[in-house]
């Protein structure tokens, strides 16, 4: 980092890093993922002349990607948007039955408290929730949020099933959102795949600072992230060991090219067998839905160390979340949303993150390691997930790392 020598350029443009960059020498400017850096010079292809608060330096161009000209574009709203205006995902949503019954069991197990409360139902969709609340309990208002064009016919649903008098549909973003009042209760179902993916639990935080009470209750009220290392012979077998002979001929040399189109990216709607854990699962993140900040979802980090209870052969990581939701009864049962392999399945299944190349383990190993879940600095929607890992934190083998991005 030196000072400025090139004069600031009049078609200076704002762009963002994408990882952290460690300067070499005072010619070049350190920066760390997520800040906005304004380019001065891009004449050379791999070295662009920068600016950050006021330092100048070299960057190198492909750690860092133009800011988009407009915030709509970052979160793909309108695509976003425009696949919940159509019922193909509503039904998905509504046909998991282990997740619209938990909403149910939470509104019904806690009808008695939730009289009179005023309710606040946030990415409402068809107004499944709401109308749980309208029928099985007696609050004094249920405020169904819905940004997409969905919350028209949520409107004529609700006047269907008799409860206009109770719930009113708001078609708006929660960012934009004006409501007659705050609420007692903020219920919605944001979980993407591997708990944060779609990252609209910002919205849900955004909506909690704005229109919850003090002391208001949040459902969820907590969300875990958990882990295990698994096996997944049928995955490898299919996507890395088809090459070795395909009709007796020698396919290896495609293997390199098959690990990073089939193994770079995490596997979706992944079911895991209970007999392909290797190790007992572990909560690896916490979100406490009433204390964690917008700004915390930046990066999360969590710590495991895993027991390898029966031997056989590590081919990755696989990932879930669970749900908690408080009684609004003070010593009430909690409840809980489980989308790990010990529970029914849902529509999110589980995730799979496979290693370059499965690792035999024996009984008794020790994984230790930890998961890092970083946001995407530009297309906010997405992130990144990186596995470190040492399998009995022997000298000799180092410390093994993969970063998933998911999906940009
Ligand atoms: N404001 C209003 N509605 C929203 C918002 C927002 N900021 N974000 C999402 N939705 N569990 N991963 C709506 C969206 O249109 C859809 O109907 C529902 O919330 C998503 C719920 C399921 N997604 C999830």
């Amino acid at each position: 980092m030196i000072e400025n020598e090139i004069s600031e350029s009049s078609d200076a443009k704002e762009y963002v890093g994408l990882s952290d960059f460690v300067a070499e020498g005072d010619e070049q400017l350190s920066f760390s993922v997520g800040d906005k850096l304004k380019v001065h010079d891009r004449s050379s292809d791999v070295w662009w002349w920068a600016e950050l608060q006021g330092r100048f330096g070299y960057v190198p161009s492909s750690f860092l990607h133009q800011t988009p000209e407009d915030e709509e574009d970052a979160w793909q709203d309108d695509e976003y948007f425009g696949n919940y205006g159509t019922l193909r995902l509503h039904l998905e949503m509504l046909s998991d039955k282990p997740r619209t019954e938990t909403y149910r069991r939470v509104i019904l197990g806690n009808s008695a408290a939730l009289r009179g409360k005023v309710v606040m139902d946030l990415g409402c969709g068809t107004g499944v929730i709401s109308l749980f609340c309208a029928r099985l309990a007696q609050p004094a208002a249920v405020y169904a949020v819905e940004a997409s064009s969905m919350a028209k016919h949520t409107e004529e649903l609700v006047r269907q099933n008799g409860c206009e008098e109770v719930v009113t549909v708001f078609q708006d973003r929660a960012e934009n959102l004006t409501l007659p009042g705050k609420v007692d209760v903020l219920v919605s179902e944001w979980m993407g795949n591997c708990l944060l993916f779609e990252y609209m639990v910002e919205s849900v935080l955004l909506a909690r600072d704005r229109w919850l009470k003090e002391g208001g209750v949040m459902w969820p009220s907590s969300a875990c992230l958990t882990v295990v290392p698994c096996q997944a012979f049928s995955d490898y077998r299919q996507k890395m060991e088809f090459w070795e002979k395909p009709y007796g001929l020698d396919f290896t040399y495609l293997q390199s090219l098959a690990q990073k189109e089939f193994l770079s990216q995490p596997k979706f709607s992944h079911l895991l067998l209970p007999e392909d854990c290797l190790s007992t699962p572990a909560d690896v993140i916490t979100l406490d839905m009433v204390t964690i900040q917008v700004s915390d979802l930046e990066r999360l980090n969590g710590g495991f160390s895993f027991n390898v209870e029966k031997s056989g052969v590590f081919h990755g990581f696989t990932v879930w979340f669970s749900a908690h939701f408080q009684s609004l009864e003070e010593d009430g049962p909690s409840q809980e949303l489980n989308t790990g392999p010990f529970s029914e399945i849902t529509h999110w299944k589980q995730t799979l993150f496979m290693l370059d190349a499965p690792v035999t383990v024996e009984e008794g190993d020790i994984i230790v390691g930890s998961i890092c879940l970083q946001r995407n600095p530009i297309w906010r929607r997405h992130l990144s997930i990186t596995f470190s890992w040492n399998i009995n934190s022997t000298e000799d083998k180092k410390v093994q790392t993969k970063c998933f991005p998911m999906w940009r």
